[in-house]
């Protein structure tokens, strides 16, 4: 027994010798090692030896399968290693090619937009000042003098919070307010950009969520020259240099007397086009002088202080300048849009 033994190890060790693949490694332990392998039959039968034999044999076997077990673990160990480096050697990275090319952002059109807006009335001396998206119907209504059931309210269908007379702001209009009540009694030149909500209808000239970029000045002596000429530049400088503009007298609650501002239009330069819809102009903003009330609600005695103000819709100015048709494309996150303004 002592001797089969010996020489199954001796078997066992030649047969592992040239053993270069995990499945015929595998193939090797089952042999030996598995349920029906020659070592496990033997260690079986060691219960039917003579009680001497008994303790010499089952040493034997003990070690044998210690010493199979540890050398099946290193060959495994060798086989994974062999692996590993081959693949390594055959799937080398050439470190001298060039890397992929890394795209670079690029900003929305609407901050695109927004940030040309704000350069050229940084040259007028605005500044520019940021207020929040909720507002209160005092802030977004009252005080820009339209009391609770003012008709004028029917212009914006507004969302309402579930807190009563919390609202998402229709307009960026409550800013100034706020603006003129932290600056009392200095002078103000401001615009005031930002998100406006309204709940209408989605079409290719209205979305629920768009930009206003709203202007305010008050002052000693601020007169409708004043807001001409400023809106004059800044058209000019958005538009071209010889685009001519149309003040058109028109109403807002908040000032008195109003006036939209048109420009000849840009695609058939006042003949008449689908654009303009034939009548050669376009509208681009409203304006006006501010509203005694208003002044007063801000904080400026009207008998001292005057003001103008100005309001425009930054995706309408946007479409206008880069002949957008449908305002629906800003926020659809089509990159075939997008990409065109990277
Ligand atoms: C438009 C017209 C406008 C104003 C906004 C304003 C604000 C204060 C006082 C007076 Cl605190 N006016 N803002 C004035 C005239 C027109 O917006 O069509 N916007 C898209």
């Amino acid at each position: 027994m002592l001797e089969r033994l010996k020489q199954l190890r001796e078997d066992a060790k030649r047969e592992l010798e040239p053993v270069s693949d995990p499945a015929a490694l595998e193939q090797w332990r089952v042999s030996y090692l598995g349920k029906r392998g020659r070592l496990t039959l033997t260690l079986r039968g060691v219960g039917k030896l003579p009680p001497q034999e008994r303790p010499a044999v089952g040493r034997l076997a003990n070690e044998i399968k210690t010493h199979l077990e540890r050398a099946f673990k290193e060959r495994a160990e060798e086989l994974r290693r062999a692996l590993l480096a081959k693949e390594l050697a055959e799937a080398s990275i050439d470190v001298r090619l060039p890397g992929r090319q890394q795209s670079l952002g690029y900003l929305h059109i609407t901050t695109q937009t927004l940030r040309e807006i704000y350069a050229i009335f940084a040259d007028m001396g605005f500044q520019v000042l940021r207020s929040g998206e909720v507002e209160d119907d005092l802030t977004n209504f009252q005080l820009l003098n339209m009391p609770p059931g003012h008709p004028a309210r029917d212009m914006w269908s507004t969302f309402y919070t579930t807190r009563p007379g919390v609202l998402l702001r229709s307009h960026t209009s409550p800013g100034q307010i706020h603006a003129m009540r932290k600056h009392y009694p200095r002078p103000i030149r401001v615009i005031l950009p930002g998100k406006c909500y309204r709940y209408e209808q989605i079409t290719t000239r209205s979305e629920q969520m768009f930009f206003q970029v709203e202007g305010l000045a008050v002052g000693r002596n601020i007169t409708m020259a004043d807001l001409k000429g400023v809106l004059v530049s800044f058209v000019r400088q958005m538009f071209g240099s010889e685009r001519r503009l149309r003040f058109r007298p028109s109403y807002f609650p908040f000032t008195e007397p109003s006036a939209e501002v048109d420009i000849d239009c840009i695609l058939c330069g006042g003949e008449g086009c689908q654009l303009c819809k034939h009548t050669g102009w376009l509208e681009i903003l409203g304006s006006g002088m501010v509203h005694p009330t208003v002044l007063q609600n801000g904080g400026y005695d009207p008998e001292e202080f005057s003001g103008f103000a100005f309001g425009m819709g930054v995706e309408r100015i946007c479409m206008l300048k880069h002949g957008i048709t449908d305002i629906r494309y800003f926020y659809s996150n089509d990159l075939r849009f997008l990409q065109q303004f990277g």
